[in-house]
């Protein structure tokens, strides 16, 4: 399958939002990967965008249940406009991570765009987590264990509005698959707000297949496809360099099934690539497994029949 596509690089380095320091390598590590040339090679245009910049981290305590409120908000507010840019002119944003709190500036941006072109959108959120807490439910006060919530509108004001409207997003558009590290207080909230989750005993019982099957279920030419992908989805025996890994994820075949699923329904308009973090990797390893994967994201098949 031949794609062409046009594609935006967009790196976020901070680990402002995370438990672990080292995410903010992240979007570095994808480019010593070859994500660029990579995509090339499946006729896909890309230009590197660079690197957003914004606050240190100052790596201080949580205030009233959020660690960097301030800092998150500044970080979430750049990355939002610079993927609206992206999406205003046409182009295909992929968010280079840093931490998983981005996803909320990248979301929002993204349904944003929805509400002005008339498009329905359907997020799938490829984690471990659910990242569905609040400030009274989080055990460690680190929003990147927070975006789901505060996109569908569960937050602090300064958080939730950032893309002008609040909610950005009814949970109803969200799938989550992968899920095995759900904390008790926000497992109950998931169930409240009736969140789909397709979590690995699912996956385990009704295969990758038709998890993918139904998540991508009902879709149609109107629909913007949104993809998060946080690292810490695969099996750690894959993908060690993340900072919360979690085992009994995804295979490596799995995952390239959830992709080439993905890449088949041709639905796919933007992505997020998050949480890697090179600290806790061996040789790239974990970068090299995630570009493989955007591969087949993009159409790598190794697919025979026609
Ligand atoms: B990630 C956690 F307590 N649930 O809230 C929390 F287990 O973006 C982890 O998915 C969150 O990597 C993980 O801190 C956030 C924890
Ligand atoms: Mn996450
Ligand atoms: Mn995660
Ligand atoms: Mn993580």
């Amino acid at each position: 399958m031949t794609t062409l596509r046009s594609v935006s690089l967009i790196g976020a380095p901070t680990d402002i939002g995370a438990g672990a320091r080292g995410a903010s390598m992240g979007p570095e590590a994808l480019r010593v990967a070859d994500l660029a040339a990579t995509l090339q090679s499946h006729g896909v245009d890309v230009v590197d965008r660079g690197n957003l910049s914004g606050p240190a981290n100052p790596w201080l305590p949580p205030v009233n249940g959020y660690r960097h409120l301030n800092e998150v908000t500044a970080w979430n507010q750049s990355v939002h406009d610079a993927v609206y840019a992206e999406l205003k002119l046409g182009r295909m944003p992929i968010l280079l991570g840093g931490d998983h709190c981005l996803g909320l500036g990248s979301i929002s941006a993204v349904a944003r765009h929805c509400r002005d072109t008339g498009k329905k959108l359907r997020v799938l959120w490829l984690d471990a987590h659910a990242d569905f807490n609040t400030s009274e439910l989080t055990p460690s006060g680190n929003i990147h264990g927070m975006p789901v919530s505060c996109l569908c509108g569960f937050g602090p004001q300064q958080l939730i509005e950032i893309g002008g409207h609040v909610p950005a997003i009814s949970p109803k558009w969200v799938r989550q698959i992968g899920i095995r590290s759900v904390d008790a207080g926000e497992k109950r909230f998931v169930h409240e707000q009736e969140l789909e989750v397709f979590d690995m005993r699912y996956i385990d019982e009704m295969g990758m297949r038709h998890t993918m099957e139904l998540a991508l279920a009902t879709l149609d030419a109107n629909t913007h496809l949104h993809v998060s992908f946080d690292v810490d989805f695969l099996d750690p025996d894959i993908a060690p360099g993340v900072g919360t890994t979690v085992p009994g994820g995804p295979t490596y075949r799995e995952a390239q099934l959830c992709m080439e699923m993905i890449a088949d329904t041709g639905f796919m308009a933007s992505l997020d690539v998050m949480e890697l973090n090179p600290a806790l990797d061996l040789q790239n390893k974990t970068a090299k497994v995630a570009v493989d994967l955007i591969e087949s994201l993009f159409g790598k098949s190794t697919l025979m029949r026609k």
